[in-house]
């Protein structure tokens, strides 16, 4: 009676146990679905229910672009490493030949080789081939891992095949091709199919290696999810990722029915079902753009060119721009030094552009195409990181400072605040190498420049000793973290906080008294950009005097430009954050290449990063 009841127990402890294990699993994805049906665009409240996010998903444009491109590279990848598969699989199961053991577990490897390493790998091959990254890049990655996919389903299956089947064809008189295409392909087709689809919806759902080997004008679903999470999740993401998840969902249970024998309708409806989740918005969707369309492929820090601008130069151009987004100036070394990102147009701060140039790795600037240079004022021009302007023509500027909600922290004007545990939790740093050694620098007395080892090993400590009080590194919205009133006090950017400045009147900026840095961002054409002479044409269209007094009115960082500096309104042209008194400037020091402390600057960040 006894034994009963603990065995009753146990069975409950253990359903409890399982119940656990699959709320683990699913709780999130469940809240994320329910969450794409909410009213609210904030995930605090429930307002009601709504399909309102999923009609605004049709009309996004870079989100059905993107949805575009993962169904064309799955596609290709699919067939190609389904007929390759298959073919592999066949070859294991007929012959025996001498290594066929190692030569198959070779083909496993894919599947256990971390995607990191396969993704890197990838990247120096392409480099070593000269191949530019794109479309191409991409559905060869794709192939390369999907295809071990289908050979392990497809001789799964064939192992237990019989093999009398294919004799008995053939002693009815079939040659071993018609052998193949009667007998041997029809009973493997389940399998065949299950290894497609799964092929399918990796592709489909692949971020890490497609992000290393993605260039321009290939960004695939998944990679336009995460850059729009960067700048907050919102109840589109939601929408998209859980129509993603339906989508890759079915088509698995489809490969999964095949796989199980189970008869071809019933897995049809869960596969087409899957599919035409993925397709319907592809034909709803507006049509693409033009192949052969000129493009001009851009490639910007967030927050620094409006829409608007840039399809002002398309208009006037009749071409269009592609433009990817960066937050960081290692990020934009890191694609260029890759070697072939297919930019046309880049913008590198005055210390990445002097890196950029002992690397060789910008074209030399037709300055006869750059007539609208003259309306730059000469402070900004012949600069040490580029003598002449040969290689780069000054965009913005702005300093690095603090913002800080006032009614909260009182008045700051000390980089100390970042320090204070009476703000724990409610500190924001850049996510920037430079940007967080340099405030540490410049409290230990030392300047943003510092290249000696042991007054960056000090820095590294005092960052390191401040980062429980820090609730986050961002480099991208800052300001918009500001403003929802997640942080108090925020490190970042001119520009950003002018903007959140005016949308709250309880925000100040301030740059401390220990001093801080300021940045000179240019913009330069990469070596090999496939489009030069438009990218010059760009260089000049910013330089005019109207659109770069509207570039700097819509992003509020500084403009350069001496004449678009005179056409701005009062408020933008006297404002303290934008163009900083005289008594400011005197404390602000340019970000500089350091040279080979260059290295130790990324190590000390990273130990930041890392540490916990
Ligand atoms: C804009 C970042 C400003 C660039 N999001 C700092 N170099």
């Amino acid at each position: 009676m006894a034994a009963a009841e603990a065995g009753a127990d146990v069975k409950r402890g253990l359903g409890l146990f399982a119940l656990g294990v699959y709320l683990f699993l699913y709780a999130p994805i469940v809240v994320l679905a329910a969450l794409s049906f909410n009213e609210s665009r904030s995930s605090a409240t429930w307002e009601g229910f709504t399909f309102a996010w999923y009609l605004k998903l049709l009309q996004n444009a870079q989100v059905m672009q993107a949805l575009r491109t993962s169904l064309i590279v799955a596609f290709v990848s699919t067939v190609v490493s389904t007929l390759l598969g298959t073919a592999a699989a066949l070859a294991f199961h007929r012959h025996r030949f001498r290594r066929a053991g190692w030569l198959e577990a070779l083909f496993a490897l894919p599947i256990v080789v971390p995607e990191i390493v396969i993704a890197s790998s990838l990247v120096l091959l392409y480099a070593a081939l000269s191949l530019r990254l794109g479309l191409v890049t991409v559905v060869l990655a794709h192939v390369a891992f999907s295809v071990s996919y289908v050979v392990v389903v497809v001789r799964a299956r064939l192992a237990g095949f019989d093999r009398t089947l294919e004799e008995a064809a053939m002693d009815l008189g079939a040659g071993p091709w018609r052998t193949l295409f009667a007998v041997t392909l029809p009973l493997c087709a389940p399998a065949i199919l299950a290894g497609a689809l799964l092929a399918f919806a990796l592709s489909i759902d692949d971020y890490v290696i497609t992000s290393f080997v993605a260039g321009v004008g290939s960004t695939t679903l998944p990679l336009q999810i995460y850059s729009m999470v960067r700048s907050g999740v919102s109840p589109e993401i939601n929408a998209v990722s859980t129509l993603l998840l339906l989508a890759t969902s079915l088509l698995l249970l489809a490969a999964h029915l095949l796989e199980r024998g189970r008869p071809a309708r019933l897995c049809a409806a869960p596969a087409g079902l899957g599919l035409a989740l993925l397709a319907g918005p592809f034909l709803l969707g507006g049509p693409a753009a033009a192949g052969g369309e000129r493009t001009l492929n851009l490639y910007i820090w967030s927050n620094y060119i409006a829409p608007e601008t840039l399809a002002k130069f398309e208009a006037r151009h009749g071409v269009k721009v592609n433009v990817d987004l960066y937050d960081s100036n290692e990020a934009l070394l890191a694609k260029l030094q890759a070697g072939n990102a297919n930019y046309d147009v880049v913008c590198p701060s005055n210390y990445a552009v002097a890196i950029l140039a002992r690397q060789d790795l910008l074209l030399p600037l037709d300055l006869s195409a750059l007539p609208n240079l003259a309306h730059v004022d000469p402070a900004f021009l012949d600069r040490p990181h580029d003598p002449g302007n040969r290689l780069s023509i000054p965009y913005f500027w702005g300093t690095t400072g603090i913002a800080y909600r006032k009614s909260r922290t009182g008045p700051i004007d000390s980089w100390n605040a970042l320090w204070d545990p009476r703000f724990a939790g409610r500190i924001l740093m850049l996510d920037d190498a430079r940007e967080t050694l340099g405030a540490a620098l410049l409290l230990d007395g030392r300047g943003v420049n510092e290249e000696h080892p042991a007054a960056l090993g000090r820095a590294r400590q005092r960052l390191l000793a401040q980062k429980p009080l820090v609730r986050t590194y961002n480099s991208a919205d800052f300001d918009q973290v500001l403003l929802a009133g997640d942080v108090w006090l925020a490190q970042g950017w001119s520009g950003q906080f002018a903007k959140a400045m005016d949308q709250d009147p309880d925000i100040e900026y301030v740059v401390p008294k220990e001093g801080s840095s300021f940045f000179l961002d240019s913009l330069a054409i990469p070596r090999g950009a496939p489009h030069p002479q438009l990218a010059h044409a760009f260089l000049d269209f910013v330089m005019e005097p109207e659109i770069a007094a509207e570039i700097c009115a819509t992003m509020r960082y500084s403009t350069p430009n001496r004449s678009a500096r005179a056409l701005l309104p009062a408020a933008i042209r006297d404002h303290p954050a934008i163009f900083p008194p005289a008594d400011v400037m005197k404390r602000v020091e340019l970000l500089e290449d350091v040279g080979e402390a260059t290295v130790l600057y990324d190590r000390l960040w990273t130990e930041v990063k890392s540490a916990r």
